[in-house]
């Protein structure tokens, strides 16, 4: 059994805030456990605005706190509301807009696993990550 706290993770190489600042992510299960899956529980910061493509990457996304906002671009152009209790999951690799109007928390699971330190490149994507461990 794994067993972690989100204070195990806090100020580690796998608590990492974006470039630009709009979010903190906190990644409690990765690559390294061999699920299959990572799981991160994430603030977005209020008022940001993140461009976000995971084109190597499935992303679910709940929201437990706060207010938001995801606007989808590609292939599907459509905005939805986000709040507490809302799960949006990008099955379809959309390209979106993730808009906070007030801190918001949200839990995380990507497929498949992220390594634990990943922010976005320039197309707003993790790298696909070919390692075996
Ligand atoms: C919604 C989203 O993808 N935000 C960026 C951070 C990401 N969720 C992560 O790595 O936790």
């Amino acid at each position: 059994m794994i067993v972690r706290t989100l204070k195990e993770v806090l100020g580690t190489q796998h608590d990492v805030t974006a470039p630009e600042k709009q979010w903190q992510s906190r990644r409690l299960l990765l690559k390294k456990d061999h699920l299959g899956f990572s799981l991160h529980d994430t603030i977005i910061y209020p008022n940001t605005e993140t461009h976000i493509w995971y084109k190597n990457h499935l992303e679910v996304v709940y929201c437990i706190e706060g207010e938001g906002e995801v606007e989808v671009l590609s292939p599907e152009q459509k905005t939805y509301q986000i709040s507490p209790g809302t799960v949006y999951v990008l099955n379809q690799h959309e390209k979106h807009v993730l808009r906070a109007k007030t801190q918001m928390r949200i839990i995380c699971v990507f497929d498949p696993a992220c390594t634990g330190t990943e922010v976005h490149g320039e197309e707003g994507a993790y790298p696909a990550d070919d390692s075996r461990d």
